[in-house]
C-alpha cells in the first residue's frame, strides 16, 4: 500500500471505530460484535504501529496508550466551574422561582429538569474538533489535567461529529451502580480497600497517574452544558442539549420543559421515585432556566448561577417488620447477615431484604427477628436497618447469632481477632471462588500471567472453571470462545498456565490461601516438608515445631488438609502435573538434634542468625529466643549478654561456635 492509501484507510477504520463506538457506549445499540470491532481495531493498531507518523491524539488507540505521570499538571478554568445553590424542599423551590421571575418579570420562564448525577464535574475542550484536554472541576477555578484518563472513556467523543473552532463541555463523570460493585467485589478480592460509593470510586478512578487503571473502571459521563463554544448559535438549553446530542455527546439522560413551578416540584417528585430504579446514582435534580438570554440577565453569584438550582433528594426512611435474618455468603467467603422485611415502598422500588452488615452491627444495635425497624436507602445501593423501635418490641423477638457453619458448602467459618467479618473457608465453596482463584494465581502466588479478575469471573461463569485446579485442564476452544479473547491471548493464557505447572512448592502453598499461612510461613513448610505429601500427613505438633510456626497456624494447616474439597484440589493438581516438591527441600543428614532447643546469643563469626537456625533445623533442632529451663544449649558468640548469665542460673550447658562446629561435623 502506498502512503495516501494507507491513510485513506486509517481514517476509514478511525470513522467506523468510533460510529460503532458510539452505538455501543452512547446510543447502547450496537451494531456488531465484539470480535468485529476488536477485529478493525487491530488492523489500525498495526497500520499505526507500521506508519507512526499518522498516529494522531484523536485516534481510537489513544484511549489506552497513555503512560503513567507523576502528577497532574493545573488547568485554571477560562469559565469558573460553579457550584450550584441547594434547595431541600418545596418552599426553597418556590422562593427560588420568585427571584428568577422577580429579576426577569415581565417575561415568561421556562424550566428544564433534570437528574444530578452523583458523580465528578468536568470540562471537556475541543480544537477544530478534536479533543484537546479535559480536567476536574477542583476547587471551581483551578482543576486538574486528566485528559490521558478522560480518553479511556469511551461515551467520550475523541473527535466532533462537525469540526467548530473550539468548545468547552460540562459533564459528570460516573460509575455505574453495577459497575461500582463489580469494582468493590474485586477490590476486596484483592484485599484493596473498597470504596464508600459510586462517587468516590468515579472520583478515585479519574485521579489515578496510571490511565490503564483507568480503563479498567468502566467510568461514563453525561455531559450537561457548553460552557463556551465558537461556531454554533444557540438560544436555550433545550437547544444546547439537542446539539450536544448531534455532536456525538451523550447527554443528561432526561430532560423536560416546564411552564410553571408547580409542574417543575411534580418533575421532581417523579424523579425522586424513579431513583432507585436508575442504573447509576443520583442525589437530587436540577432546575434550569431554558432561555441562555435569561440566564445571561439573570448572572451569578460568586458561588453559583442564579439560573439553576439543584433539589437534594432527602435519604428516605421507613418503618417496617424484620420477619427472619438469614446469612448470605458473599463472593469474597464474608458472611452477611441480611433481615428479611416485610416489603415496603423505598426511594422508588420496593424493599424486602436489608443488610445487616455483620454481627457487631446487629448486637450494637440490638436488632432482633420480629423488630419492628426503620429502614434507609440513603446514597446507598443496599437498605440498611439504621434502627430498632424499641417501643414496639412485645417480648416475642429472638436473637439472632451466626452459623459455625457455610450455609453454602458446610465448610467450617472463622471470625478473625478484631475483624468484624465472619468468613467461610471451604477452598472450594461455591461463593467464593473468584477470591481464591484470584489469589491462586496472583503474582506471589501460581504467578499465572495474564489471568486477572476479569478472565477468572469469565471463566466461572461460563462454568469452564468450579475451582483454582480447573484451570489446569483448560483447552484452546474453552478460551478463544471467551469474550475479548483472541486466538493469540488465548494461546498465550495457555502457556502461561503451563509454565506454571513447575513453580516451587512454598507457591503451591501459599497459593491456597490458607488462613494464617502467608507467604513466608508456605516457604518454611515447604522446605521443612519438601513435599506436599509430607506436609499433607503432618500433625499440628509437628509443624509448630518449626521455628516461626505458631500453634493457631498449625492447627489452621492441618484443618485446610482435612478438608474434603481440599482433597479433591490437591489430587486434581498433581494429576495435571502440578510440582509438589521443594526445590529447596532440606537434606536432613540426620535428626542428631531432634528434641534439642538451642537459644543464640551474641555474635557468631561464621554465621548470621538465620544460617545458625537452618543448620540446627537441618538436623532436626528447634531454636528459640528465650533461655528457659527446657533449653537444651545456649550457643553463645562474641559479646553474649544477659542470656549467659540466665543460662547459668538454670544450670543450662553453654557452648561456643567452635564447640557447635564439633557438634555438626
Ligand atoms: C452539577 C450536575 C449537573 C447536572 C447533573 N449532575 C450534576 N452533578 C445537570 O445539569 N444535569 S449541573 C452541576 C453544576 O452545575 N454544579
Amino acid at each position: 500500500m502506498n502512503l495516501e492509501l494507507v491513510t485513506k484507510r486509517i481514517e476509514e477504520l478511525r470513522k467506523k471505530i468510533e460510529y460503532h463506538n458510539h452505538k455501543y457506549y452512547v446510543e447502547d445499540q450496537p451494531e456488531i460484535n465484539d470480535f468485529e470491532y476488536d477485529k478493525m481495531l487491530r488492523e489500525l493498531e498495526k497500520l499505526e504501529q507500521q506508519y507512526p507518523q499518522l498516529v494522531t491524539s484523536d485516534s481510537p488507540t489513544q484511549r489506552v496508550g497513555g503512560k503513567p505521570i507523576e502528577g497532574f499538571e493545573t488547568v485554571v478554568h477560562q469559565i469558573p466551574m460553579q457550584s450550584l445553590s441547594d434547595v431541600f424542599d418545596e418552599q426553597e423551590l418556590f422562593d427560588f422561582d420568585n427571584r428568577v421571575r422577580t429579576a426577569i418579570a415581565p417575561q415568561q420562564v421556562e424550566y428544564v429538569v433534570e437528574l444530578k448525577i452523583d458523580g465528578l464535574s468536568v470540562s471537556l475542550e475541543y480544537e477544530n474538533g478534536v479533543f484537546v484536554r479535559g480536567s476536574t472541576r477542583g476547587d471551581g477555578i483551578v482543576g486538574e489535567d486528566v485528559t490521558q484518563n478522560l480518553r479511556t472513556i469511551k461515551s467520550i467523543p475523541l473527535r466532533l461529529k462537525e469540526s467548530i473552532p473550539f468548545l468547552e463541555v460540562r459533564g459528570e463523570v460516573f460509575i455505574s451502580r453495577d459497575n461500582f460493585i463489580k469494582l468493590n467485589e474485586q477490590r476486596e478480592a484483592l484485599e484493596e480497600p473498597v470504596f464508600a460509593n459510586p462517587r468516590n470510586a468515579a472520583a478515585g478512578s479519574l485521579r489515578q497517574l496510571d490511565p490503564k487503571v483507568t480503563v479498567g473502571r468502566k467510568l461514563d459521563i453525561y455531559i450537561f452544558n457548553i460552557q463556551q463554544v465558537q461556531g454554533a448559535e444557540l438560544e436555550t438549553h433545550t437547544e444546547t442539549l439537542e446539539y450536544l446530542k448531534h455532536q456525538s455527546f451523550k447527554v443528561s439522560p432526561t430532560y423536560n420543559v416546564f411552564h410553571d413551578i408547580a409542574q417543575v416540584h411534580q418533575e421532581i417528585v417523579r424523579l425522586g421515585e424513579e431513583r432507585g430504579t436508575l442504573p447509576f446514582e443520583i442525589d437530587g435534580a436540577v432546575v434550569k432556566v431554558n432561555s441562555l438570554r435569561q440566564r445571561e440577565m439573570l448572572g451569578s453569584t460568586s458561588k453559583s448561577p442564579r439560573w439553576a438550582a439543584a433539589y437534594k433528594f432527602p435519604a428516605e426512611k421507613k418503618e417496617t417488620v424484620i420477619k427472619d435474618i438469614f446469612v448470605q455468603v458473599g463472593r469474597t467467603g464474608a458472611l452477611t447477615p441480611n433481615a428479611v422485611l416485610e416489603p415496603v415502598r423505598l426511594a422508588g422500588s420496593t424493599v424486602s431484604r436489608a443488610t445487616l452488615h455483620n454481627i457487631d452491627y446487629i448486637r450494637q444495635k440490638d436488632i432482633r427477628i420480629g423488630d419492628t425497624v426503620i429502614v434507609q436507602k440513603a446514597g446507598d445501593i443496599i437498605p440498611e436497618v439504621v434502627e430498632v423501635v424499641i417501643d414496639k418490641r412485645n417480648g416475642d423477638e429472638k436473637e439472632f447469632s451466626m452459623p459455625e457453619q457455610c450455609p453454602e458448602c458446610g465448610a467450617p467459618v472463622t471470625r478473625e481477632e478484631g475483624e468484624a467479618v465472619t468468613r467461610c473457608t471451604g477452598i472450594e465453596c461455591p461463593a467464593q471462588l473468584l477470591r481464591n482463584i484470584i489469589h491462586f494465581a496472583s503474582r506471589d502466588a501460581m504467578n499465572i500471567d495474564g489471568l486477572g479478575p476479569a478472565i477468572i469471573e469469565q471463566l466461572l461463569e461460563k462454568g469452564l472453571i468450579k475451582g483454582a485446579a480447573d484451570l489446569y485442564y483448560l483447552n484452546f476452544e474453552d478460551l478463544v470462545n471467551m469474550e475479548r479473547m483472541g486466538k493469540k491471548s488465548a494461546q498465550n493464557l495457555l502457556d502461561a498456565i503451563e509454565k506454571t505447572k513447575d513453580s516451587d512448592l512454598s507457591r503451591l502453598i501459599f497459593a491456597f490461601g490458607i488462613r494464617l499461612i502467608g507467604q513466608r510461613a508456605a516457604k518454611l513448610l515447604a522446605d521443612h516438608f519438601g513435599s506436599l505429601d509430607g506436609l499433607k500427613e503432618a500433625s499440628v505438633e509437628q509443624i509448630s515445631s518449626i521455628h516461626e510456626i505458631g500453634d493457631k497456624m498449625a492447627q489452621s494447616a492441618v484443618n485446610f488438609f482435612m478438608q474434603e474439597q481440599s482433597i479433591d484440589t490437591i489430587e486434581k493438581l498433581k494429576a495435571a502435573g502440578v510440582n509438589m516438591e521443594s526445590k529447596n527441600k532440606k537434606e536432613r543428614k540426620d535428626n542428631r538434634f531432634e528434641g534439642f532447643t538451642f537459644v543464640l546469643t551474641g555474635t557468631l563469626s561464621k554465621y548470621n542468625r538465620s544460617q545458625a537456625t537452618e543448620i540446627i533445623e537441618n538436623y532436626g533442632g528447634k531454636v528459640s529466643g528465650s533461655v528457659s529451663k527446657k533449653t537444651t544449649y545456649v550457643l553463645a558468640g562474641e559479646e553474649a549478654g544477659s542470656k549467659l548469665d540466665k543460662a547459668a542460673k538454670l544450670g543450662v550447658k553453654v557452648i561456643s561456635e567452635q564447640g557447635f562446629e564439633e557438634m555438626t561435623k
